[in-house]
């Protein structure tokens, strides 16, 4: 079955689109260019040929000025010795700050990630959300007591800040995932250093500007932009800096994980993700259809919770895949910059044709393109939504993470296959269950391993709940109250009183 996709071809005379967004380091408070003064432009996916920012390409000499900024600004700053509340209320002001620049950030996001900009403002909007409630929860980051040690003991357990924490995040989402980790990492009372991709880096320095105007004191935010050997990795091997965190691929996962051991640093790590989609017989099939194909081809399943494995019992597969396709068809791909676009561009042609690979070696290995699989427009990295059909376990499209809008599906007749089939797999980011009956949903869902999950939903999220990977999909939590933890330390004091 062919679909006609609908595509809008991307403006060229867009008046946001014209003109180098020229941006700086953000150190120690001050606006810097790179200490070799050399830089890095970035070209608009969606727009071949445009140059839309250019940023400081910075070296380890400049990491290393940004992380002795973070460290004297936790050594001898104000912002670990200031009370929670008045941490809290210049951490709320920075997200007013992001709401009221909504539109700003979703242009600059829009034109250098290439997603859709009607995206890029909900993901603005619950940027701020995290900031303010993270801000909420900073006031009151409590320890523990014990007072049935005996007559003469007492037990505090105290929550200290662990200190400076270097952050590194990717191109598909640099403000909300910066959102997801900065605000708790300040929030228990740290400095930062951050590197955002090389591809995506404006939003992160213009929410540190923003952060610096809303009151943050100098130091306590610092943004390092330029390649990720160069700057990141020496965050996880610098000893000033006591935490390292990584959202990205395996691949540099494993690098940042295993510095960090050698340094005996904190580290945690968000990596990718094959999240399954299980659709049982008894599914509401409507609900479930809407859903699969917003969390198989949200952001051009560019996602790290995308759901781009379907498992659908075989009695409704044939109408599910229907239901699910023609949703497909109905998505907008197309000019980032026009409201009416649903799906923006792959983040580089490099990366389209890494996605395109994919799907010729599906093909090759025997599975079958139920829809899509081809190019959209003449230009531009737009790939159509994809779904395959008859995929085998052992097929690359089921097993790796593609980073693109690429539906592998697989068929069940017996729901103890269906859980084998969501397992089967080193990754365990996301997971969700589509079934009326609950009791079904959450027998399914506990045996599911994976930090973050849906019973008849796939993609919401919430400041109050923790996220993070099962397996080889990462260590550590954020978000909620466990994401405080993530930048604590716990000492405890065992204080003997005397009569
Ligand atoms: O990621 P990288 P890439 C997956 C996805 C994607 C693949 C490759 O499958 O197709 O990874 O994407 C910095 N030391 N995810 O190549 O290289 C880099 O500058 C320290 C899933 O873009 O991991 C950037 O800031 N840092 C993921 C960040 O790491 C280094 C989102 C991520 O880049 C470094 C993105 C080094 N040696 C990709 N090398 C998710 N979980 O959402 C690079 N970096």
């Amino acid at each position: 079955m062919t679909a006609h996709y609908r595509f809008i071809a991307p403006r060229l005379d867009d008046p946001r689109l014209l003109g180098d967004r020229r941006y700086s380091m953000l150190i120690g408070g001050a606006s810097v260019p790179a200490l070799s003064g050399e830089t890095i432009t970035r070209e608009s996916p969606a727009h071949p040929g445009h140059i839309v920012s250019t940023i400081p390409k910075g070296s380890r000499a400049d990491a290393e000025r940004a992380i002795a900024a973070a460290r004297a600004a936790f050594d001898s700053g104000p912002w670990p010795r200031m009370t929670g509340a008045e941490r809290s209320r210049i951490m709320y002001r920075i997200g007013e700050s992001i709401e009221a620049n909504i539109e700003e950030l979703a242009t600059i996001e829009a034109l250098e990630v290439g997603k859709a900009i009607s995206q890029a403002r909900g993901e603005m909007g619950y940027s701020a959300e995290l900031w303010r409630y993270a801000a909420g929860q900073a006031r009151g980051l409590e320890g523990e007591t014990y007072n049935d040690l005996g007559t003469n003991t007492l037990g505090l357990v105290l929550r200290e800040p662990a200190g400076v924490v270097g952050i590194i995040t990717p191109w598909n989402f640099p403000l909300l995932i910066g959102s997801e980790r900065i605000p708790w990492a300040i929030g228990a009372g740290c400095t930062v250093v951050i590197k955002p991709s090389e591809f995506t880096s404006g939003s992160t320095i213009r929410m540190a500007e923003l952060a610096r105007e809303a009151g943050l004191p100098d130091g306590v935010l610092n943004v390092v932009t330029g390649y990720g050997a160069d700057v990141g990795q020496v965050f996880a091997e610098h000893p000033d800096v006591d935490a390292v965190n990584f959202t990205g691929s395996q691949r540099v996962g494993r690098v940042i994980g295993s510095l960090a051991g050698q340094n005996i640093k904190r580290v945690g790590l968000e990596l990718g993700g094959k999240g399954p989609q299980v659709v049982f017989s008894d599914a509401d099939l409507d609900a479930a259809a809407a859903k699969i194909s917003g969390g198989a081809f949200h952001c051009s399943g560019q996602a790290c919770i995308a759901g781009s494995r379907l498992i659908v019992a075989d009695s409704i597969a044939d109408k599910l895949l229907e239901k699910v396709e023609a949703l497909a068809a109905k998505i907008v791909t197309g000019d980032p910059l026009n409201d009416a676009s649903n799906v923006g561009a792959l983040i580089h042609h490099a990366h389209f044709e890494k996605v395109a690979g994919y799907v010729e070696e599906g093909k090759a290995d025997g599975a079958t393109i139920y829809s899509g699989g081809t190019r959209l427009g003449e230009a531009g990295a737009f790939f159509a939504p994809t779904i395959f059909t008859g995929v085998k376990p052992e097929m690359s499209i089921a097993r790796d993470e593609i980073f693109g809008p690429v539906l592998s599906t697989f068929r069940f007749s017996d729901p103890e296959e269906a859980i084998a089939l969501a397992n089967d797999t080193p990754f365990g980011l996301s997971a969700c269950v589509w079934t009326n009956n609950l009791s079904t949903g959450l027998q399914a869902i506990r045996r599911i391993k994976a930090g973050r999950t849906w019973i008849n939903g796939m993609g919401d999220g919430t400041p109050q709940m923790p996220i993070g990977g099962y397996k080889q999909s990462g260590i550590g939590r954020e978000l909620g109250r466990h994401g405080f933890d993530e930048y604590s330390e716990l000492k405890n004091i065992h204080v003997t009183l005397t009569r």
